[in-house]
């Protein structure tokens, strides 16, 4: 069957799955319905899906008014997560293999079963507390994808510490502003990281960036990984092998208010520095929990398998929470898709006999480009499901993503969401909803979705407009670390009583929706969200920059790649060597991600009268689009937007 709208094709629900699914498409209709009849009573259910110390009587207390924004689920109850992710799973899953670790290097892997890893966070957990660590105080976590790094965000939640995980891939300033940012005294990390057979000098960017801060860092708790030889600062660093020995191997888990935060996550925002983006405990855990079990259609004895990095919310609510408190077997992989081979993700499948796979579509487009042979060598035989996150996935690799590596018999939950939701909330139900490829179908419980006009208005029907939010559900950020004000003013201005997204979305005419990217001054590069204005700011701290303005443009495999225009300081002369330092610069200063992938070095750049950069002229240029820069009457000198249109980089 073909969508009549889209011209996409639309795949049933496989007879199996309706049968053997939680949730068939009758059940989803009853159950939203009920989500939002009674939301009280629909969540006061889904709330006993965890423990509790002392059970909830309140379920949401929550407001989206202007000066009001607050956000409170199950607050009288108290829990501790990592009692809900380990201990209460000890009587029957002692034995079962919690997390599956692959290396980066074929050869290695290992399986830590539930009793393994109650005693190791309970260790780490003691020795953070040998360093100081307190209820409410935050942690920075710096690691690369190996156990350990599991371990330290549950021992914080264990002991009622707010962890804060900073991406490997990110610059020792950047590591340095998030640790400011929270106030860490304690940072964790590893002599190196190991991905794709390279190094990554971890520890000796925590020590840069610990000496940018001013050395606020008391203790720098080190992980051995590779061996490499670090330098060594005898009063604060330790390493982590050497402090185990010193502890016991059982920490009772602290008691926790529903509301207390259980993680600071920072991402870009349209404006200003990375935001810390502030996850409570008892919502945020029966939230990820819940889409966990219903979206990927969990069942005991399923071998799950998240490609993301734990320095972003993926991992966090879909490596390591959702599945944990699920009693689930999560694979946690620490290289990358092409080493030693672009077999590698289907290798590890068939090696671990995974059953449901989640990666991005950057690396489906990746992998895609080099045919269908390296996939084909492997059985796949395993695989019952796929998911997809980060970006809009589009129709074509969603086709070979189901044709090829799902050999047409796995469903694809395209699952639309964000660091600030917390868990899923757009995405299909395998064994309920209809598929569109390119299309994240249906909102998810509890989620009222709602399209609106660039002036608040909400559009009916088929349409297309701003994505917002009008109710709120449990695994909603509660504000950003330290500035409540910022959260109101990010989330809640633009549209007065509504979450809203920064992302454009379309609805058709059979309720679908459908993400078209983000609206605001955030591009999204191989799934990473970046600040344009982060970027910028880094240009033009470079002695040469006058000015800079960044915008996104389409990019084969990263979906958009970065096109910043650079105007030189007077004397300043282009040339391909100051091209290269500038990419470098970037590079350097907030990490790989952010290296432009084209820069055009422009006399000026288009304002208006009163001095504002016009950016969608800018976009219109770096999409190569020059013929559609639409009303440029307000240019304060339009012969700019002649130069620039002549001179435009070539991204082909
Ligand atoms: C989970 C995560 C959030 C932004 C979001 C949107 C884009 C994520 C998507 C998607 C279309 C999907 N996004 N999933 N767009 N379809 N299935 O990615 O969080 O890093 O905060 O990014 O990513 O633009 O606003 P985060």
């Amino acid at each position: 069957m073909t969508d009549g709208n889209s011209g996409v094709s639309v795949y049933d629900v496989p007879a199996e799955w309706s049968k053997r699914a939680w949730i068939d498409d009758a059940k989803y209709r009853e159950m939203y319905a009920r989500s939002l009849s009674d939301p009280d009573g629909f969540w006061a259910e889904q709330g006993k899906r965890i423990d509790w110390m002392k059970p909830f009587s309140k379920v949401s207390n929550c407001s989206f008014e202007p000066g009001n924004i607050s956000i409170k689920w199950f607050e009288d109850g108290t829990t501790n997560v990592a009692w809900n992710c380990i201990d209460r799973h000890l009587p029957k899953r002692a034995n079962q293999v919690a997390i599956i670790w692959e290396g980066d290097d074929p050869n290695e892997s290992k399986e830590i079963t539930y009793a393994e890893l109650a005693r190791e966070v309970a260790t780490f957990a003691n020795v953070l507390k040998a360093h100081g660590v307190k209820k409410g105080d935050t942690v920075t976590v710096y690691l690369p994808m190996i156990p350990e790094a599991a371990y330290a965000m549950l021992a914080c939640a264990r002991i009622g510490a707010i962890h804060s995980v900073v991406f490997g891939g990110f610059s020792p300033d950047s590591l340095a502003g998030r640790i400011e940012g929270c106030g860490s005294k304690v940072v964790i990390t590893a002599d190196e990281g190991l991905r794709g057979g390279r190094k990554v000098a971890l520890k000796s960017n925590a020590d840069e960036a610990i000496r940018k801060t001013g050395d606020t860092v008391k203790s720098l708790i080190v992980v051995k990984r590779t061996g490499g030889s670090v330098a060594w600062n005898a009063g604060r660093d330790v390493w982590y092998h050497e402090e185990t020995a010193k502890v016991s191997a059982t920490c009772l888990p602290a008691e926790m208010k529903a509301e207390d935060p259980l993680f600071i996550l920072y991402t870009s925002g349209s404006t200003g520095a990375p935001k810390g983006v502030v996850h409570s405990t008892g919502g945020y855990l029966v939230f990820a929990s819940m889409t966990h079990q219903y979206v990927f259609d969990y069942h005991d004895g399923d071998i799950y398998w998240c490609t993301a990095d734990v320095g972003w919310v993926t991992g966090h609510s879909y490596i390591l929470y959702g599945p944990l408190a699920n009693g689930a077997t999560t694979l946690m992989f620490e290289g990358v898709p092409n080493y030693p081979d672009n077999s590698r993700f289907w290798s590890v499948i068939d090696k671990h006999k995974v059953n449901i796979f989640y990666t991005a579509p950057t690396a489906i487009r990746a992998l895609m480009q080099s045919g269908d042979a390296p996939v084909k060598k492997t059985s796949r035989a395993s695989l019952r499901l796929l998911g997809s996150v980060g970006e809009p996935i589009n129709p074509e690799a969603w086709e070979w993503y189901h044709r090829v590596v799902g050999e047409d018999r796995c469903p694809i939950v395209d699952t639309w969401w964000q660091t600030e939701t917390g868990g899923i909330l757009i995405t299909p139900l395998p064994g309920a909803t209809k598929l569109k490829p390119g299309s994240a179908t249906q909102p998810f419980f509890g989620v009222v979705p709602e399209i609106v006009d660039a002036e608040g208005k909400m559009l009916e029907g088929a349409t297309e407009g701003n994505l917002c939010i009008t109710k709120s559900w449990p695994g909603q950020m509660r504000t950003v670390y330290g500035d409540h004000a910022r959260f109101e003013q990010t989330y809640f201005s633009t549209y007065k009583g509504k979450y809203f997204t920064g992302d454009g979305c379309r609805r058709d005419a059979d309720g679908y929706y459908w993400i078209t990217g983000r609206v605001d001054d955030v591009i999204n590069v191989s799934g990473h969200r970046m600040g344009t204005a982060e970027v910028e700011s880094s240009l033009v701290a470079h002695p040469a920059v006058s000015e800079a303005a960044v915008v996104g443009y389409p990019h084969d495999i990263k979906g958009q790649g970065i096109y910043a225009y650079v105007t030189l300081m007077q004397g300043q002369e282009p040339s391909e060597a100051l091209r290269k330092e500038l990419i470098a610069w970037v590079r350097k200063d907030i990490g790989p991600i952010a290296s432009p992938d084209l820069i055009q070095f422009a006399p000026g750049l288009p304002k208006t009268r009163s001095g504002k950069i016009m950016r969608r002229i800018l976009r219109k240029i770096a999409e190569d689009e020059p013929s559609s820069l639409g009303d440029t009457s307000t240019l304060a000198d339009p012969a700019v937007v002649d130069d620039l249109v002549r001179n435009r980089q070539n991204n082909k």
